[in-house]
């Protein structure tokens, strides 16, 4: 295959990222894009999946010449293997930022830490009560003891199912009883797959992606949930606010911090520091106007649907974000990070701060976060940054202009409100056809693709066709940037949308907030199927990742197709060397759980599948369309 050199204009949709490419050429800095170019064509055998390391018989490689590998391991069990430790690492990012979620809300019951507290006391009680801790007349912190108690046995082994099962539809539960992919433990279910994985072990493709079913489930209804409620508990949960994306959120006069990753442990600690009153004054002495706070990828929505921080940039836009020459300081705490931001910051005089012991870089500075001195280690970031400010060079310095307004923080419970305090109101709309159906549109940017043009096609489209658009991650900001999260978007979708979303004052798409808060998807999922009393798989929804990359975004697609949820993917990942795992990913699943997966990299032809899909949930619903 040749080559192609993209032109900028062909690498994103967006006039931030272009004037931003521009200047990196400028200014000597390589970026992703280059890197890909470099890195093509790929691998052929590494893309069906169908290379094995798993031992050193090998590495083997399936090929007609050599159709088993030294142990006898055929193409099917190969990609199997390959895939389900593909997922194991998506499952075990996800849950271990719920571990530490769990960690931070156990040093608040406990009394061990005074820099976090525990905000919304209310949720706390509702969860308490949901998984059967005693609450009445008890202590607050008594309570969260003992709620943090059973979070952690979640993860362990002693359970037989995890936290939120509960509310999973009794049908949806049964079928997975059936197959035996009910989740037992968070952590189990990722050492098993590990184990199973091993050579010599689970040497049959379809059993190996059960048991990569099960895992995602323990992921997405335990791992990712408990997360996400955790950190609505600690730091509040989301209302709906308004917030500003893209480059433009950066300012020539201000100190600018980034916060980057994924867990607000660390983020929200550098928002309130970057609020006081001496930190600013410092600032002012160092010459700029103030502390200027933003966001990228998911970290960025988490402070952004919670505190409404303008977001700069998702995945892509990570390191153009640092080519403006604005950028003081950029503090994370883990995945989606690319160590190429230590180079970028390099050319300018942008430092990068880690803080997770689990995520250092080379060439970073580690200022470690514990649960005792989050407030303290974010005071000394701040000043960090400050510090860098008269080191900008003003002659390197261009920021793009135009930020966007959104309105952000549907968790649920916002939505819920919204809708007048009961879900009836969006399920009537859905019988009448008003609302045709719910699609939840998430995960990356890949720089295989024109940079959100599908993420923002594929909205577009399906708001068209009266399809309630929920949005999270990486896509969000695409859709941010594209004026779709604001209620005025409503002019851009078919009438019976228009109408509904119109009475609410909601945009027809909506922000649930990070990767995480897929959990929020799948709570409102359940919610749907328990009202009008069927499985989530009877519901006209589906799930799509259009531009997707990460280990992460492939466990969420298969939870959420495990969950019954059928999941349009913009590329496969690498499985298309096994007949047996591409058919049951691409068709068998259905049969097994009511959901499977779709490939399509064309958004307009994906938006037509999907809606498909919806007409035929529709029918079986007996609605009309
Ligand atoms: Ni997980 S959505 S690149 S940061 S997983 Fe990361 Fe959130 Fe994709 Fe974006
Ligand atoms: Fe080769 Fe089998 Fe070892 Fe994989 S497990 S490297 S296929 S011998």
């Amino acid at each position: 295959m040749a080559i192609q050199k993209k032109s900028i204009e062909e690498k994103s949709i967006w006039e931030d990222a272009h004037q931003m490419l521009r200047k990196a050429e400028r200014d000597g800095v390589e970026t992703a894009w280059d890197r890909l170019e470099q890195q093509t064509p790929h691998c052929s055998f590494g893309e069906g999946g169908i290379c094995c390391r798993i031992c050193t018989m090998g590495p083997c490689r399936i090929s007609k010449k050599a159709p088993l590998g030294v142990c006898g391991a055929d193409a099917d069990v190969i990609v199997a293997r390959n895939f389900g430790r593909f997922l194991a690492g998506g499952a075990a990012g996800h849950s271990d930022h719920g571990r530490d979620c769990i960690e931070a809300f156990y040093a608040v019951a406990h009394g061990e830490t005074e820099d976090y507290q525990i905000k919304d006391k209310e949720k706390m009680l509702r969860i308490a009560a949901e998984l059967g801790v005693e609450t009445a007349g008890r202590e607050l912190l008594e309570v969260a003891k003992d709620l943090a108690y059973e979070f952690q046995e979640s993860f362990g082994t002693r359970r037989e199912t995890v936290a939120f099962i509960g509310r999973v539809p009794e049908k949806q539960r049964e079928s997975w009883k059936k197959l035996g992919i009910m989740p037992r433990g968070v952590d189990r279910e990722i050492t098993e797959m590990m184990h199973r994985t091993h050579m010599g072990c689970d040497n049959d493709a379809a059993n190996t992606l059960l048991h990569g079913a099960r895992m995602c489930l323990g992921d997405g209804w335990a791992g990712s949930m408990i997360a996400t409620e955790i950190s609505d508990i600690l730091f509040g949960t989301p209302s709906p606010r308004k917030a500003q994306v893209n480059l433009g959120v950066l300012k020539a006069d201000q100190v600018n911090l980034l916060v980057h990753g994924h867990n607000p442990i660390v983020s929200e600690k550098i928002m309130e520091a970057v609020n006081e009153p001496e930190m600013i004054a410092l600032a002012k002495e160092k010459g700029a106007a103030g502390i200027n706070l933003a966001g990228l990828c998911c970290t960025g929505n988490e402070l952004m649907m919670r505190q409404g921080i303008p977001m700069a940039g998702n995945h892509l836009m990570t390191e153009l974000a640092i080519v403006t020459g604005a950028v003081e300081l950029i503090v994370v705490d883990y995945q989606c990070i690319m160590p190429s931001l230590v180079q970028v910051g390099n050319c300018y005089h942008t430092k990068m701060i880690t803080t997770a012991d689990k995520a250092r870089f080379t060439g970073a500075e580690h200022v470690k976060f514990a649960m005792d001195n989050g407030m303290e280690q974010a005071r000394k970031v701040v000043r960090m940054a400050i510090e860098r400010y008269p080191m900008r060079n003003p002659d390197r310095v261009e920021i793009p202009e135009n930020p966007v307004d959104i309105v952000t923080g549907f968790s649920n419970e916002a939505l819920l409100e919204a809708l007048g305090g009961t879900i009836t109101p969006l399920v009537d709309a859905i019988k009448a056809g008003k609302v045709r159906g719910a699609v939840g549109i998430v995960g990356c940017n890949n720089p295989k693709y024109q940079h959100d043009y599908c993420n923002v096609n594929l909205a577009r489209e399906l708001i068209k066709k009266d399809i309630l658009v929920i949005v999270t991650g990486c896509v969000t900001t695409a859709a941010g940037k594209a004026g779709l999260l604001v209620p005025e978007a409503i002019e851009q979708a078919g009438p019976g949308l228009k109408e509904i979303c119109g009475a609410l004052g909601i945009p027809p798409v909506i922000h649930m907030g990070s990767c995480v808060d897929n959990a929020r998807i799948l709570q409102l999922a359940a919610l749907l199927a328990n009202e009008i009393g069927v499985a989530i798989s009877d519901l006209p929804l589906a799930a799509s990742s259009p531009e997707w990359y990460s280990e992460k975004a492939a466990t969420i697609g298969t939870y959420a197709v495990a969950s019954g949820i059928y999941t349009h993917l913009g590329h496969p990942p690498n499985i298309t060397g096994s007949p047996i795992v591409t058919n049951l990913a691409l068709g068998g699943l259905d049969d097994l759980v009511g959901a499977c997966f779709g490939i399509e990299p064309d958004p307009f032809k994906a938006a037509d599948m999907i809606d498909e899909r919806i007409k035929l949930k529709r029918k079986g619903l007996g609605l009309s369309e």
